[in-house]
C-alpha cells in the first residue's frame, strides 16, 4: 500500500546523487534517437575476426570525438530480456525477477517514463520495431509511458525476403522508418529497435558479408554475421541522418540490450577471446554491452565508469536539462563525479571496480581471483554490498508489484492517459 511507498522513497532520498553539472541541459531542445541494438555486447566493439573489423561503422562512433563511450556499462536483465532493457532505460526500475513487467504490469501500472516526461517538454515521442505491435506487450505499455506513437509492423511495407527471426530485416526497417521520422514534429525522442543480431544468428546469404567464426558451435558462429549487417544497417542509418541534417541537431544513444550468446557457450567464447577457459568470473564481466551518447560539438572519450541500464535515464533527464530529484528511480547519473559504482545483476549478483561476486564466491574484479571472506575487514564490506544490492532490487520489485507510483506523482509530472494514444495506421495517415 501507500506506506510501502514511504520505504522507497527513504532508500531513494538516501541514494541520491545530483547529475553531473558540467552536462546538465547541454542537449535540452535536440532531437533524441535512443537506438536499441539488439543482442549486441561489448566484446564486439574493435573485434576483429580474420582480421576485420566485424563493426568499423560502431567502432568508428566508439572511438569518435563527439562521442562519450563507456566500456564497463553492463546489461541488467533478467528473463524479460529486451523488455527488461527498455523498462530500466524509460523507468530507471528494474525488471521483475521472474517473468517480464512489460507483460505482466506494464498495462495495469502507473509508470514515470521518459516519453511521458518528455511529452511535458514539447516533444513528440515515437517508438519504432519491425515485429508485431503486441510481443512484449509493447502495444499497451507504450500507450502508458506515454508515446505519441507506435510504428510496428503493420506500418511497414513487408514483402517476401524482407523478415528474419523476430521482425524486418534491419536495413529495411531503418530505410522505412526514415519516412515517419521525417514527420515528426520536432523536438522528437525516437527510439528504434533493431531486431536481426538476435539469436539464432541467422541471415540470408546476400547478407553475409563477414565468414562465420569457427568455433563449430552454430549457435555462436553467426553472431558476427549478424553482428556485421546490424553494423552496416547502423551506417546506413548515419549516412542518412546526415543528408537530412539531423546529425546536427540530435542527440543519438546507442545501447546494446543483453547477452547474445548465454553462459551455455562458455567453450566457444574462450575461443574468440583467445582464452583458455571462461571462469564464472569472465562470464560476469562478459555482460558488459555497448553505450555510447554521439552528438554533434559533444566532447567525447571512453569513460571506465562501472554503470548498467539502470542508469540511462538518470543521465539522459540531466543531459536534456530535466531534474530527477523528485523521481523514484534506482540509477545515477554515468557521468555523475561521486557515484556509486555497484552494478548489480537481475539474480542479487553484482560488479564493482573492486568486487564481482557470482552466487556466493567473489572475485576481485582487477584480477579474477576468489576473495576470501575469511577477512573480517573484506567480509564486512561485502556483505555490506550484497545487502545494498539485494534491497535495491526489492525496492524496485515492490514499486511495480504493489503498482506504488499511482500513489506519488513527481511536481511537473503531467499523468499519462493511455487512451490519448491509438497505434493505428489510419490515424497516422489522417
Ligand atoms: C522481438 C524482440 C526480441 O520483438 O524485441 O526480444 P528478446 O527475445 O531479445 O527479448
Ligand atoms: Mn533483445
Amino acid at each position: 500500500d501507500a506506506s510501502d511507498l514511504t520505504s522507497v522513497q527513504n532508500y531513494i532520498k538516501e541514494n541520491y546523487v545530483p547529475g553531473n553539472p558540467e552536462y546538465t541541459g547541454i542537449a535540452k531542445g535536440k532531437n533524441v534517437f535512443v537506438i536499441h541494438l539488439e543482442s549486441l555486447q561489448q566484446f564486439m566493439i574493435d573485434f576483429k575476426w580474420q582480421d576485420e573489423e566485424v563493426t568499423p561503422v560502431l567502432n568508428k562512433i566508439y572511438h569518435n570525438n563527439n562521442t562519450l563511450s563507456f566500456d564497463n556499462f553492463f546489461h541488467q536483465v533478467g528473463q524479460g530480456k529486451t523488455a527488461d532493457a527498455e523498462l530500466m532505460l524509460e523507468t530507471s526500475l528494474f525488471g521483475l525477477p521472474e517473468g517480464a513487467a512489460m507483460v505482466t504490469a506494464g498495462t495495469s501500472n502507473t509508470w514515470q517514463a521518459a516519453p511521458a516526461m518528455l511529452d511535458e517538454q514539447g516533444y513528440t515521442t515515437a517508438a519504432f520495431h519491425g515485429d508485431v505491435a503486441s510481443f512484449w506487450n509493447r502495444d499497451n505499455t507504450y500507450k502508458k509511458w506515454g508515446y505519441d506513437y507506435y510504428f510496428s509492423k503493420s506500418f511497414y511495407d513487408v514483402k517476401k525476403g524482407y523478415e528474419i527471426g523476430y521482425g524486418m530485416k534491419d536495413k529495411i526497417f531503418l530505410q522505412q522508418s526514415a519516412q515517419y521520422i521525417e514527420q515528426l514534429p520536432q523536438p522528437f525522442y525516437a527510439k528504434l529497435i533493431t531486431v536481426t543480431n538476435h539469436y539464432p544468428y541467422g541471415l540470408d546469404k546476400k547478407n553475409q558479408t563477414i565468414e562465420k567464426t569457427d568455433t563449430g558451435d552454430s549457435t555462436v558462429d553467426g553472431y558476427v554475421q549478424t553482428a556485421r549487417y546490424l553494423d552496416q544497417a547502423i551506417g546506413e542509418f548515419m549516412d542518412w541522418l546526415k543528408a537530412t541534417g539531423l546529425d546536427k541537431t540530435s542527440m543519438i544513444v546507442f545501447y546494446g540490450d543483453h547477452y547474445g550468446i548465454s553462459s551455455n557457450h562458455r567453450k566457444a567464447v574462450a575461443q574468440l577471446l583467445g582464452k583458455e577457459k571462461i571462469t564464472d568470473y569472465d562470464n560476469a564481466q562478459f555482460q558488459k554491452v555497448p553505450f555510447m551518447i554521439h552528438m554533434a560539438g559533444l566532447t567525447g572519450g571512453i569513460n571506465h565508469t562501472y554503470v548498467g541500464e539502470i542508469d540511462v535515464l538518470p543521465t539522459l533527464m540531466n543531459l536534456l536539462g530535466l531534474s530527477n530529484k523528485d523521481y523514484i528511480q534506482f540509477g545515477t547519473d554515468l557521468l555523475a563525479d561521486k557515484r556509486d559504482q555497484t552494478v548489480a545483476f537481475r539474480n542479487g549478483d553484482f560488479v564493482t571496480p573492486e568486487y564481482t561476486k557470482v552466487g556466493s564466491t567473489y572475485y576481485s574484479t582487477k584480477t579474477g581471483e576468489a576473495v576470501k571472506k575469511s577477512d573480517p575487514k573484506i567480509k564486512e564490506v561485502l556483505d555490506q554490498l550484497t545487502n545494498h544490492v539485494s534491497t535495491e532490487l526489492s525496492l524496485s520489485d515492490s514499486v511495480i508489484n504493489g503498482d506504488l507510483l499511482r500513489f506519488y506523482t513527481p511536481k511537473d509530472f503531467k499523468k499519462v492517459d493511455p487512451s490519448d494514444f491509438s497505434y493505428k495506421y489510419s490515424t497516422v495517415l489522417a
